[in-house]
């Protein structure tokens, strides 16, 4: 007894300077996500983890916690805001309840094309509504991205809007997303990421919708056997980082983590829509796919109009106005 006692302490007091002596950082990011270490988004941290340690000489250093080991979306941004957490990178959708502006870009069918997301989203639109995490303790720093959603669920093959009546349909936890779903007719309800799958494997719900490699990635085809590509919305995801910590940080250090997060937004933009193909054609062999055709994908998007109307006046007609102006120069100019 006397024996293990002695040997547990020795084995403590390793533990504990090896720790000592091997944490040579200054500042230590911890930085969380509610995907799995498989996505395209834990790889793009591990890519800016890299850069932020090798360009800060090892003063600062990056540790990352994948599928929401940290907490969900909105608990981890409330972590940033009380400084018990440095980092993660949600959805703008769960970011709407916070800074209310952000509920322009989870409209449904808003952008045409990943380009024009990045013209506005990288535009001075973009960059104001970054700017205004600041009230609430947090800096916005890159657009990040999730990508266009689709459907997925274990009851039917959809093809059309009557298709989705009577689904339950999980959403993230934004009323425009809940809104868009009532108006098809869907029974949708709004749950964090982390609950997900064992919602859909114990029928809590019928279906849900993220892109292509979150529900190849996450096995979600394990639970669901049938996905439409609805396209319904692009979903951006904004790399963050709390304000109590960012300014603590010398000038120069705040460069590298700005300068990173802008190259590893590169990569993850490429690297996000590199992968989406090949994810889909995986799921091909797994679900059984829908693939609309343009008559089809109208009809969703003239059924999901009302939205728009709905939520003008709550979104701010000036801002959705600008989006949308945005993104017609965009198509005029650059398509
Ligand atoms: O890491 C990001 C996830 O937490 C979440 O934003 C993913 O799109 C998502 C969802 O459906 O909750």
């Amino acid at each position: 007894m006397k024996r293990k006692m002695v040997v547990s302490v020795l084995v403590l007091i390793m533990v504990v300077s090896f720790s000592l002596t091997t944490r040579a950082a200054d500042y230590t990011i911890s930085a969380g996500i509610g995907l799995n270490d498989k996505s395209v988004q834990y790889q793009s941290l591990q890519f800016f983890k890299e850069l932020v340690e090798t360009n800060s000489k090892g003063r600062i250093e990056v540790e990352l916690y994948h599928s929401s080991q940290l907490g969900d979306d909105r608990e981890m941004m409330e972590a940033l805001q009380m400084g018990l957490q440095e980092m993660t990178c949600p959805s703008t959708a769960p970011i709407a309840p916070f800074v209310n502006g952000f509920k322009v870009f989870d409209l449904p069918f808003l952008f045409p094309s990943n380009q024009s997301a990045d013209y506005v989203l990288d535009g001075p639109v973009g960059q104001q509504l970054l700017n205004q995490l600041e009230d609430i303790g947090i800096i916005g720093l890159a657009y990040w991205e999730n990508g266009y959603r689709q459907l997925t669920n274990s009851v039917r093959v959809v093809r059309s809007p009557q298709d989705v009546k009577g689904l339950k349909v999980r959403t993230m936890e934004n009323p425009i997303h809940l809104a868009a779903w009532r108006t098809l007719g869907a029974n949708p309800t709004p749950m964090a990421f982390g609950e997900l799958f064992s919602a859909m494997q114990q029928g809590v719900v019928d279906g849900q919708e993220n892109p292509w490699g979150t529900i190849y990635l996450q096995n979600f085809f394990e639970v669901q056997n049938n996905t439409t590509d609805t396209g319904h919305v692009y979903s951006p995801f904004v790399l963050m980082i709390s304000k109590k910590f960012w300014d603590k940080l010398p000038a120069d250090l705040q460069t590298v983590i700005y300068d990173a997060a802008q190259k590893a937004k590169l990569h993850n933009r490429k690297f996000n829509r590199a992968m989406n193909a090949e994810y889909l054609e995986k799921l091909k062999g797994k679900m059984n796919v829908t693939i609309l055709t343009p008559e089809q994908r109208v009809a969703f998007q003239q059924a999901v109009q009302p939205v728009y109307q709905q939520f003008a006046d709550e979104i701010g007609p000036d801002l959705l106005k600008k989006v949308q102006q945005e993104i017609a120069v965009y198509r005029q100019w650059f398509e």
